[in-house]
C-alpha cells in the first residue's frame, strides 16, 4: 500500500480527476487509486469520508487531506521536487497557464464536457466557444514557439503542471473536432500519444457507466 491515495471519479468523465492523476504518474509518485462513480446515490456518502468539499479529486497523504486539483498538483511537485519549470520566469508563466485553465474557460467546460471515449461529437460553435478555443490555441502555440526546440511538452523536455491541466482539453478537442493551428495541433497529437494518457483512456473505454447528462453532441 502506498502512503498516497488519490480519489477520482469516472475516468471517462472526470476531467478534474485526470489532471492530478496524470501529474502523479509523470512524476513517478506511487499512489493507490480510489475510484467513485459520479452521479450515483452512493457517491455523496462515499466521498464525504474523504473530502470536505464532497468532490473529486482528493489526495490523502497519511492524515493529510488535499482537495482541489491544483492544490494536489502543487503538493505533488513539492514531494517530487519537480513538475514546474526550473527558471523563475518560465515557472511564473507555467503557473499563469495552469491557473488560467483551473479558473477559466467556462463555455468550453460546459459545452465540451470531457467524454474520453467519445468521437465525432459536434455542437454549435458559438462565438464564445470559438474565442476560448482560440485562446487555448494561442497559449499552446506560444509555448511551442518559445520552448519547442527543447522538447515536445508545453515547457519543453519535461512534463509539467500545465500539461496535466490541459490533458482533458486535448481529449475534448478530439471528441468535438476542434480546428487548431499547426503548432497547437502538433502539441495535441503528442499529448494524445502519451502512454500515460493512453492508459487512462483504455480504462475509460472499459468503464460500463454512462451519464446521460454528460453525453453531448
Ligand atoms: N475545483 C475543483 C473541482 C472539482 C469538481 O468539480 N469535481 C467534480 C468531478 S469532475 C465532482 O466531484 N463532482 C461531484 C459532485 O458535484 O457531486 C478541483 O479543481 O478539484
Amino acid at each position: 500500500m502506498s502512503a498516497l491515495a488519490l480519489v477520482i471519479g469516472n475516468k471517462n468523465y472526470s476531467s478534474w480527476s485526470l489532471r492530478p492523476w496524470m501529474l502523479l504518474r509523470h512524476l513517478g509518485l506511487a499512489f493507490d487509486e480510489v475510484q467513485m462513480q459520479l452521479d450515483t446515490p452512493q457517491f455523496s456518502s462515499q466521498i464525504a469520508a474523504w473530502s470536505p468539499t464532497h468532490r473529486v479529486p482528493v489526495l490523502r497523504d497519511g492524515e493529510l487531506t488535499i482537495w482541489d486539483s491544483l492544490a494536489i498538483c502543487e503538493y505533488a511537485c513539492e514531494l517530487a521536487g519537480r513538475g514546474w519549470p526550473e527558471d523563475r520566469a518560465e515557472r511564473a508563466r507555467a503557473r499563469s497557464l495552469a491557473a488560467e485553465m483551473h479558473s477559466g474557460f467556462p463555455v468550453l467546460r460546459n459545452t465540451w464536457g470531457m467524454n474520453a471515449r467519445a468521437r465525432n461529437r459536434r455542437t454549435v460553435m458559438t462565438p464564445e466557444l470559438a474565442a476560448e478555443v482560440a485562446r487555448i490555441d494561442e497559449a499552446w502555440s506560444q509555448c511551442r514557439r518559445d520552448y519547442g526546440a527543447r522538447g515536445p511538452w508545453l515547457f519543453g523536455a519535461d512534463y509539467s503542471v500545465p500539461d496535466a491541466m490541459f490533458a482533458p482539453v486535448v481529449l475534448r478537442f478530439r471528441t468535438y473536432g476542434a480546428t487548431l493551428s499547426a503548432p497547437a495541433s502538433a502539441y495535441a497529437t503528442h499529448a494524445l500519444a502519451d502512454p500515460v494518457l493512453r492508459e487512462w483512456n483504455s480504462a475509460a473505454e472499459a468503464e460500463p457507466w454512462v451519464i446521460p447528462d454528460y453525453e453531448k453532441g
